[in-house]
């Protein structure tokens, strides 16, 4: 019979063969898409989280492991759509107009994805309006942007601004280097979080969830 704690460890230790041969074995055996999904994967990823945040673990570390995750959710995703799995919400997630680092950003990204989030990553230098149109487009309930210039932070603004102009009900959270809780509250962003792991925890309570 699988192993949902074999696959956890699998993903913890970033070993994609061995993620993918429990995933496909747990499938073939009959073990429910959702089990394998919040059991075995997702479960992993949380152990990563919390690793991450004590300094436990480091971003190669967590990188590996989202990989692993990413390899596995290749095969499970198909099995998830057919049993009707609804992800724990929808998010966007970009690096704000003018900025290009996106390391931060892609971290971000896949504790999200590792945490049952469908993500629609628009990449980096992402403008306003492309926030908003995404956010129709999609009917995404949370926004993610991220931002590591000094320069680039009022981008974030000018995002909160467009989203609450076109009276969207979506979430704003922020996250990047230069950027502090102070500076959420003062351009009136719904979350602030230091780093991927707590983006996860924030994300979940932000939509209730
Ligand atoms: Co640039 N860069 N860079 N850079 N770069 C910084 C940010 C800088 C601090 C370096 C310095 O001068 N000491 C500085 C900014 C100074 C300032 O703001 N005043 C800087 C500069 C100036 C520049 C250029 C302007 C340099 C130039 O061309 N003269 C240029 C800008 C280009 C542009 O964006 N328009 C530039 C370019 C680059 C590279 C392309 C070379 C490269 C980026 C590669 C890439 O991203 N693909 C780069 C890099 C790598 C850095 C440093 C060295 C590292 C950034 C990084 O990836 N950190 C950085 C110096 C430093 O930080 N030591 C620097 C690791 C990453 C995991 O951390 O993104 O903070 P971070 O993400 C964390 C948290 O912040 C949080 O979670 C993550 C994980 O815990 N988080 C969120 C991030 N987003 C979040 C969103 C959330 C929640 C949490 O919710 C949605």
């Amino acid at each position: 019979m699988a192993d949902m704690k074999a696959l956890s460890e699998a993903v913890i230790s970033g070993d994609q063969a061995k993620a993918l041969e429990i995933t496909r074995a747990a499938i073939s055996e009959g073990v429910s898409p959702e089990t394998i999904l919040n059991e075995g994967l997702i479960g992993g990823m949380n152990i990563i989280g919390v690793r991450f945040k004590n300094n436990e673990v480091y971003i190669p570390e967590v990188l590996i492991a989202a990989r692993a995750m990413k390899t596995a959710m290749e095969v499970l995703e198909p099995k998830l759509v057919e049993a009707g799995v609804e992800p724990v919400g929808k998010a966007l997630m970009g690096t704000v107009q003018g900025d290009l680092h996106d390391i931060g950003k892609n971290l971000v990204t896949m504790m999200l994805k590792g945490a049952g989030f469908d993500v629609i990553d628009l990449g980096v230098d992402v403008s306003p309006a492309r926030f908003v149109e995404k956010a129709k487009e999609t009917k995404a309930k949370l926004v993610g942007l991220s931002a590591l210039i000094t320069t680039t932070m009022p981008s974030m603004e000018k995002v909160v601004k467009a989203v609450k102009e076109a009276g969207l009900a979506v979430k704003v959270m922020i996250g990047g280097a230069p950027i502090t809780q102070a500076y959420a509250d003062r351009i009136g962003a719904d979350g602030y979080a230091p780093d991927a792991a707590s983006a996860v925890d924030l994300a979940k309570s932000l939509i209730g969830k």
